[in-house]
């Protein structure tokens, strides 16, 4: 077999002719890009490691043009990327060959909004953080918050599963998205957009397209429910001297902050090192091995400050935490929230980054930590910590001052075999895509994956959406 990294063999799609680009121009008028300079950007991944050869990006704004698009395409045997905000982090959101691309960015219009359910219903392509606005000045906000809200859009949040900073408090999207509307690879409209909290009528098909990465439908419209805009927002930052104190600090904030608990995140001290020297934020509190940020969310703000008050001193008096300070209003709360947000951001200045999006049982996680370090030894130029510690969710992040193949050979398999040796799950939120889709079996037994294969040959025949992606190259 060869390399599970390798990249694929072209598969036998037609390419793009004078014909095609006529047909496109008469369904998307002025929307047709190819111009190589304005491809170029969606021909690259938000990393910058994959890079595509498409020479075509189409920009639908309806649902009907999406389906227009995709029966024809279907028909020509011509492969599309569905793409969103390109921020996705498995080489997923590109084309890998000359496949089309499809942007949702054009289909930004918010549909509905019932402001006594709280369920939004909007097009794919309306960017989060835009959704974020909408809602505050309705007194909600999104269940999800990832630090790509800026460009990521809320079709590519649902196609990847996005989890993010609060899923410890909403849920994931496969609870808080009620309904899709999907378009199929033959240009069928899938009309799956209920705003029923409850619906046990047949299969729950939505639940299929949420993590599909592209690769089963192309969603034009989701519908979700909203939480209501909490009224007391506290944000503490902390440190910590052992990963095994940061979990019984996680432990004892669990009980002590219950419902208004709604982030429980950490940094390890090698990600501080980066934030202070390439993006120069300060650390907030004096230096640790551990940092966790927490939020709670709630309605009261004296009966948070006092619960919140009660769990610090405890934290404090039992040695849990050394050192910490706390945020309550905005602007030192998105300060706080910064050290832990733009980790991500810090690593690109700091070399060629391998990430690794890693679940395991919250009390191992940092054990992968500690093990790859000794593995590497000093062959890497970083080798950081970070995550959601409530979803168990471990960002493992190894930088090399340029692309190594040797590195790379000693980081893989290794992680991918210390993961499922404790049955942890190779990608936690940001999907498998193009970089990860042939290390699925460390994660998913053989029949499993065989029968996604089923699933997409009965929903995709041809296979012309987001080819070379989630699955693996041996169900050809
Ligand atoms: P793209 O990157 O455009 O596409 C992602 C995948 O979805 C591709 O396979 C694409 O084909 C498919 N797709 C896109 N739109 C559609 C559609 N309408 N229909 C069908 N398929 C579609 N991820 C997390 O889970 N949690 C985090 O905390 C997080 N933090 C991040 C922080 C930073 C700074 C960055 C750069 C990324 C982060 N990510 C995180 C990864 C990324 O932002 C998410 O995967 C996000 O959901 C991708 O959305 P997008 O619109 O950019 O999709
Ligand atoms: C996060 C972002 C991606 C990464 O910050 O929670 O999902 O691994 C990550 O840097
Ligand atoms: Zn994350």
């Amino acid at each position: 077999r060869s390399s599970p990294a390798a990249a694929p063999q072209r598969l036998p799609f037609s390419r793009v002719t004078v014909e095609d680009l006529a047909v496109f121009r008469k369904i998307l008028p002025g929307r047709v890009i190819t111009d190589p300079d304005l491809v170029q950007s969606s021909n690259e991944d938000w990393l910058k490691s994959v890079r595509g050869s498409s020479e075509v990006l189409l920009r639908p704004q309806t649902t009907q043009e999406v389906s227009q698009i995709l029966s024809y395409c279907n028909s020509r045997n011509l492969a599309v990327n569905p793409q969103g905000g390109n921020t996705g982090l498995v080489g997923g959101s590109v084309p890998v060959y000359d496949e089309i691309i499809l942007s949702t960015s054009f289909m930004k219009n918010i549909l509905s909004f019932d402001n006594i359910s709280g369920i939004l219903t909007c097009q794919a392509g309306c960017v989060l953080e835009n959704l974020v606005l909408y809602l505050e000045e309705r007194d909600y906000i999104m269940p999800l918050d990832l630090g790509a809200k800026g460009s990521c859009q809320i079709g590519g949040n649902v196609a990847t599963n996005a989890g993010g900073l609060r899923l410890l408090r909403y849920g994931s999207l496969h609870g808080t998205v009620l309904g899709l509307e999907v378009v199929l690879a033959d240009g069928q409209v899938l009309d799956c957009l209920s705003t029923l909290r409850k619906d046990n009528t047949g299969y729950d098909l939505k639940q299929l397209f949420i993590g599909s990465e592209g690769t089963l439908g192309v969603i034009t419209a989701v519908s979700i429910l909203c939480p209501r805009k909490p009224k007391s927002i506290n944000v503490v930052f902390l440190g910590c001297e052992t990963f095994d104190q940061l979990l019984k600090t996680f432990q004892l904030c669990k009980g002590m902050l219950g419902e208004i608990l709604s982030a429980f995140e950490f940094l390890d001290s090698e990600c501080m090192r980066l934030l202070n020297t390439h993006l120069k934020l300060p650390n907030p509190i004096s230096d640790c091995p551990f940092y966790i940020v927490i939020e709670t969310s709630g309605s009261d703000s004296k009966h948070d400050s006092q619960k919140l008050h009660n769990f610090l001193e405890e934290a404090m008096t039992s040695l849990l935490v050394t050192d910490g300070t706390v945020a309550t209003e905005d602007s030192k709360i998105k300060a706080l929230w910064s050290m832990r947000e733009r980790v991500t951001e810090a690593l690109t200045h700091d070399g060629f980054t391998y990430k690794y999006d890693i679940s395991l049982p919250v009390e191992r996680i940092y054990q992968l930590m500690t093990d790859m370090r000794q593995h590497l030894g000093n062959r890497a130029r970083s080798v950081v910590g970070y995550g959601h510690v409530g979803d168990g969710n471990l960002h493992l992040n190894i930088t090399s001052s340029a692309r190594d193949p040797a590195l790379l050979a000693s980081i893989e398999p290794f992680v991918y075999e210390w993961t499922a040796r404790f049955h942890g799950s190779i990608s936690a939120e940001h999907g498998l895509g193009l970089k990860k889709r042939n290390y699925i079996y460390y994660s998913k037994s053989g029949p499993a994956v065989a029968l996604m294969g089923n699933i997409k040959t009965l929903l995709d025949p041809k296979g012309i959406l987001n080819p070379y992606k989630t699955l693996p190259d041996d169900l050809k």
